[in-house]
């Protein structure tokens, strides 16, 4: 990662040789830790707590005869749909010109995926993933070419500035300039993975990206195996938080190779999540990541406290705290 890299400690300091050593990351220490298993398919986890609604609407499209990529789009077009989620589609934050350019992907349960890029005016990005997906030889399509495609399969190009966002875009201009703290104000991308009752996995990440990013920004939410990872025979992994450092590590593609290696979905997490820790001393880094293997065992796994997602099944219905590597007070 070659910006941003205002107080970065060495991994030589004495904290980051401590936590890289192999000693304080024995195996016994990451198997003290257990997945959550349910017994019962359709199951949906989803990132923070716009997860909840948007994982209750993948588990009504399953059960209104969906497919599990149906309900993995249906679910997160909710939250892309809602002006008031501010780091996804409508009404998400703007890059420092002020303008909304979205990053999406999704996967489905037979390898397939599709990606968006820097796409703008087009409120749903994961839709437009899927149709990339189903309806073109290419893997994702960037910017100008998105959006020329989108329109030309149906979408509405609208304005995503929302008044409210346009007046915090002016404010943070007219003030420092400062990125804004993914902890705690800039951290709603949603990533959703979801299992049908036959065991069908697929997944999918939505997100506005880093608040007053750099024009021409995209971050790991459109990149397959940083953002999200499905395997049929394994599972499947997002990732929600600083991108750069999920691109740099592959994130969900090293945690599928790990649950499919035989670590739990939690043993995986805290490999990826080891990996991470070079970055830790970089203002607003965070990252969350979820897990889901074949058995339906789940996680949600953070580096630092504060992640949530949401599990929704027929008999689950709630907002996780995550596991994590640090505590913040
Ligand atoms: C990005 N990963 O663009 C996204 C941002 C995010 O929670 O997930 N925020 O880097």
């Amino acid at each position: 990662m070659k910006f941003n890299r205002r107080k970065f400690i060495q991994t030589s300091s004495v904290f980051g040789a401590g936590l890289l050593s192999s000693k304080i990351f024995p195996q016994q220490k990451i198997n003290q830790f257990k997945s959550t298993s349910t017994k019962t398919q359709p199951l949906i986890i989803s990132t923070w707590n716009h997860g909840l609604p948007a994982s209750k609407k993948s588990l009504e499209t399953l059960n209104d005869g969906g497919t599990v990529l149906d309900a993995v789009e249906h679910g997160i077009n909710l939250v892309e749909s809602d002006p008031n989620i501010h780091s996804v589609g409508l009404g998400g934050y703007p890059d420092a010109e002020g303008n909304v350019t979205l990053d999406a992907c999704i996967m489905d349960s037979n390898g397939n995926s599709g990606s968006v890029a820097y796409l703008s005016e087009i409120k749903n990005p994961i839709s437009v993933a899927r149709q990339i997906m189903e309806k073109t030889p290419h893997v994702m399509l960037a910017g100008n070419g998105a959006q020329k495609f989108a329109i030309k399969n149906g979408f509405n190009k609208e304005n995503l500035l929302t008044d409210k966002m346009k007046n915090k875009w002016e404010e943070w201009k007219a003030e420092d300039k400062k990125m804004l703290d993914p902890v705690k104000e800039n951290h709603d991308t949603v990533g959703l993975l979801a299992m049908d009752r036959n065991g069908n996995i697929a997944g999918g990440v939505s997100t506005s990206g880093w608040a007053y990013k750099m024009p021409g920004r995209v971050g790991d939410s459109p990149i397959i195996g940083a953002s999200l990872f499905v395997d049929q025979n394994v599972g499947a992994a997002c990732a929600t938080g600083l991108g750069e450092t999920v691109i740099e590590t592959v994130g969900s593609f090293l945690i599928v190779e790990k649950m499919r290696e035989g670590y739990s979905p939690l043993e995986a997490c805290k490999i990826a999540v080891k990996r991470l820790l070079k970055y830790e001393n970089i203002d607003g880094f965070q990252v969350g990541y979820l897990a889901l293997n074949k058995d339906g065992e789940y996680v949600g796994y953070s580096y630092f406290n504060g992640f949530e997602y949401a599990v929704v099944s027929k008999e689950i219905e709630t907002i996780n705290k995550s596991e994590h590597w640090k505590t913040l007070k």
